[in-house]
């Protein structure tokens, strides 16, 4: 048998040096070439010390200028442009929640979409205290969506999810007065905050920062999570691939990306038609070949197994190819870039939704009354372009890895129940991993996420980091981007447990997983939230205590600014790859890399270099481990 080997970033960078090649052939513009004119950035920018909430401004903070106009500090400038940060990530991932409790408040059983997961739906209505028994599910649904929807805008109490985490960790929250209220008045408080002549105070910005962000986590992308398992099937394992070879020369190959699982549900749905499959014999194509980009690829890998093509900085290469009949978008995260470069080759550039309109594409307005008629419709216009396909431009590289994908808390808990057996646990909890932990089997666990940025090598750190805490017997959970690079290299087949320490390459074994496991989409940090909570209750470990981290190596939103309050105000020590926009001030970064220890046990630590990062990440486990005594 032939020895298991990861994709290397060489051989990556080289097919992608192959693909600009027929860019340039057309004159496409790339996102290489665009970070090349944009020089070096604006050292204002870059620290935060610029302010543009009025027009008395823009005013810049220099050692000549150590105010703006109104009298604000540097200190109160970066706090504001943090939090407004954070808002926007917050309102960007609860908005996706709030999608999705709208389709769930649609669902029928003869509609578009349905209840798949009828038990969690019930166990939901039943930590809202919404009765269940003799009711129709589909009542039951509804009345779930509508009272998560009132998550939204309630006037009074704070999120209902909140009473999931362990106690200690609800007290931290109301002792320090960061208990998320209604999303909505959390986001509008952060805006009203930052108004010209509010705050002005670092750590009352950073603390709202902190309340913002838990808004999301555990109120706007929790009801997403859990809103689309119920409606879509919470995920199990199941086999894929990734990488840019799982596009098919002779298919149609309809690429989707974006984040709201609803419009690629169906579009995987239609694409599956008897009827459609034999429109695409008849343009003459082999049948239809649905591949991801970004979360929207997460989202329907973990539920259906479809090939991941790539993560962020890959969806331009998608279009490279020459073989994408049609690249179908929804929310967040998406290039307007990819408006003018499909226009070089045959691609439809589909845009789905209100929210992301974008020059050069073809927009179908999608939505739940309309979302199998208007699915049928871009399967259709894809299948219909494969004829237009100009041949001399097709080059598919053909790199692409086996990955085992699908690792909900509930498909975590169930396999690793396997490990031990003195620890089986009939209704499934963690102690099985708990006990791999306490002996030292495992030393701990990171829970690895977030995008790609131009500012660091394309998946380097990604991958480079993963290989290093596995030699360490550190176990990976993994969202987003960060899936997807490690699904890429090959780190998510269950051949890559060569790459382990014993301690986690024998557990690997016994429980039959890759080393790295797949838990979702950005959204699905929720899902990591709740595997902590959980372990913290079966361990009594408090959370901010077990050697348990957050890592975003390369990211480069607002959602995962958010995401980072979030998992840091949980109790998780977090270490970032890329500086946020904070180095301006001495107070706000004091706070971020330290101070926050002291209100909620955990911090943001940053470092550049991603060996140094791995390092550090690995001392933090040691050290927690050594804390605890185990
Ligand atoms: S898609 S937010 S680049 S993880 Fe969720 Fe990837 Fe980051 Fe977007």
């Amino acid at each position: 048998m032939e020895e298991f080997m990861l994709t290397t970033l060489e051989e990556m960078e080289a097919e992608t040096a192959k693909l600009l090649e027929t860019g340039q052939k057309v004159g496409a513009d790339s996102w290489q070439q665009r970070a090349k004119n944009q020089g070096s950035h604006c050292k204002f920018g870059e620290e935060g010390t610029c302010c543009r909430i009025c027009t008395m401004g823009p005013c810049r903070i220099t050692p000549k200028a150590p105010r703006g106009i109104c009298g604000c500090d540097v200190h109160g400038i970066v706090g504001r442009n943090f939090l407004r940060f954070t808002a926007g990530g917050a309102a960007t991932h609860s908005d996706h929640g709030r999608e999705i409790c709208h389709t769930l408040y649609l669902t029928s059983e003869d509609g578009n979409y349905k209840v798949k997961d009828p038990e969690k739906l019930k166990k939901i209505a039943a930590e809202w205290d919404i009765p269940t028994e003799n009711r129709d599910i589909y009542d039951i649904a509804h009345e779930v969506a509508e009272t998560g929807l009132m998550e939204y805008g309630k006037p009074f109490g704070t999120q209902r999810f909140l009473k999931r985490a362990p106690e200690k960790t609800q007290e931290i929250w109301k002792r320090e007065n960061i208990e998320p209220r209604a999303i909505d008045r959390e986001v509008s408080c952060a805006m009203h905050m930052t108004h010209m002549g509010c705050s002005s105070e670092p750590e009352a910005l950073v603390r709202q920062s902190l309340r913002c962000g838990l808004s999301d986590g555990w109120g706007g992308s929790m009801m997403g999570t859990e809103f689309s398992d119920v409606m879509f099937g919470t995920p199990m394992p199941q086999d894929t691939e990734a990488n840019l070879g799982v596009m098919e020369e002779d298919m149609v190959n309809i690429i989707v990306h974006g984040h709201d699982p609803s419009l690629s549900e169906m579009i995987v749905e239609y694409s599956e038609k008897p009827e459609m499959i034999a429109l695409a014999k008849s343009v003459g194509a082999k049948g239809i070949n649905i591949a991801g980009v970004c979360c929207t690829s997460n989202e329907v890998a973990m539920r259906h197994g479809i090939p991941m093509a790539g993560n962020f900085l890959s969806q331009e290469n998608v279009v490279l190819t020459g073989a994408c009949e049609a690249i179908v978008v929804d929310v967040q995260c998406i290039f307007p870039a990819l408006g003018p470069l499909s226009k070089c080759f045959h691609t439809k550039f589909i845009t789905t939704s209100e929210i992301a309109r974008m020059p050069d594409s073809d927009f179908i307005h999608f939505n739940s009354e309309n979302a199998g008629e208007n699915a049928e419709k871009i399967v259709r216009m894809a299948v219909e372009n494969f004829p237009n396909r100009k041949k001399d431009l097709v080059y598919i590289p053909k790199m692409k890895q086996k990955a085992t994908v699908g690792y909900s808390y509930e498909s975590i808990v169930k396999t690793l129940d396997t490990v031990t057996n003195s620890f089986v646990d009939e209704t499934g909890s963690t102690r099985p991993l708990i006990e791999c932990i306490n002996s030292g089997v495992i030393r701990g666990a990171v829970a690895m996420v977030g995008c790609n940025n131009p500012k660091v090598r394309h998946d380097y750190a990604h991958i480079e980091l993963m290989k290093k805490l596995l030699a360490n017997d550190i176990v990976l959970v993994l969202s987003g981007c960060s899936a997807q690079a490690a699904a890429k290299a090959g780190l998510m087949s269950k051949e890559a447990k060569k790459f382990c320490g014993d301690g986690l390459r024998r557990v690997c074994e016994l429980a039959d997983i890759p080393p790295v496991l797949h838990m979702g989409s950005c959204v699905d940090i929720s899902r990591m939230m709740v595997l902590v909570a959980n372990m913290s209750k079966d361990s009594g470990w408090d959370i901010n205590k077990m050697p348990v981290v957050g890592c975003a190596p390369e990211w480069m939103s607002e959602k995962a600014v958010s995401i980072g309050n979030y998992v840091v105000a949980t109790g998780l020590d977090t270490y970032l790859g890329v500086y946020p926009q904070t180095k301006g001030s001495s107070k706000v970064d004091g706070l971020l890399q330290g101070g926050l220890k002291d209100w909620v046990g955990a911090c943001y630590h940053v470092e550049l270099d991603v060996d140094k990062l791995g390092d550090s990440i690995i001392e933090g486990i040691e050290a927690k481990r050594t804390a605890l005594g185990i």
